[in-house]
């Protein structure tokens, strides 16, 4: 059976939604990064890089959660179009995603909890800048898609992981309506709510 190796947090949380979405059967392997786990030996054989999440497929293992998607995504024909024409905007919204929006409020998740106040001030300046900039990018993608590439798709997933955390980033979606009409779609569907929730227990 597919092992999930995850903690709660948005990059796991990603693959979680995807997981309750369709049902797939699945052992969860929760990694306690607090205490350390993800740097012992036999976890870093199923993801060398030493972070959650990873999933090991009967052998097949993957890291990274936005290749984990393209995996579950290619094998079960979900949430995943074949055509390269539909497929293409799924992969420019995983890609920006994973470039930017992650990895920008992580940076305010990061700054924002510093004592030091001149180190805060310039991180949350820089950071929430741009993870502003990034919300009004995805603001008018959705202002003409109902989802980021047109169907619900595997992209959702990734960008909403990271949404999900907008009030440890200081953002309010109300200053972006088409986001938070995107945010709030995905967030009344059963599954989707679950797989946010997913926690270590
Ligand atoms: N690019 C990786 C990032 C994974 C990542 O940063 N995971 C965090 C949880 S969201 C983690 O494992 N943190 C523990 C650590 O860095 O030691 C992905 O998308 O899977």
């Amino acid at each position: 059976m597919l092992k999930f190796y995850f903690n709660a947090a948005p990059n796991p949380n990603k693959v979680s939604l995807f997981l309750e979405e369709t049902g797939l059967p699945v052992e969860l392997v929760p990694v306690d990064t607090r205490k350390g786990d993800q740097f012992k030996p036999e976890f870093l054989k199923v993801n060398p890089n030493g972070k959650v999440p990873a999933i090991d497929d009967d052998g097949v293992f993957v890291f990274d959660s936005n290749a984990i998607l393209l995996y579950l995504g290619e094998k079960t024909g979900k949430f995943l179009p074949k055509p390269l024409i539909e497929r293409i905007p799924v992969l420019e919204w995983l890609m920006w995603q994973m470039g930017g929006f992650g990895p920008m409020p992580g940076q305010v998740h990061h700054f924002i909890a510093l004592e030091n106040e001149q180190d805060r001030a310039y991180g949350l300046k820089r950071y929430m800048a741009e993870t502003r900039r990034l919300y009004g990018v995805l603001d008018r993608r959705l202002a003409n898609h109902e989802f980021v590439a047109g169907e619900l798709s595997v992209a959702d997933f990734a960008i909403l992981g990271w949404a999900w955390r907008h009030p440890r980033h200081k953002v309010e979606l109300s200053d972006f309506p088409q986001v938070k009409r995107w945010y709030e779609t995905l967030m009344a569907r059963p599954a989707t709510k679950r797989g946010m929730e997913a926690k270590l227990d």
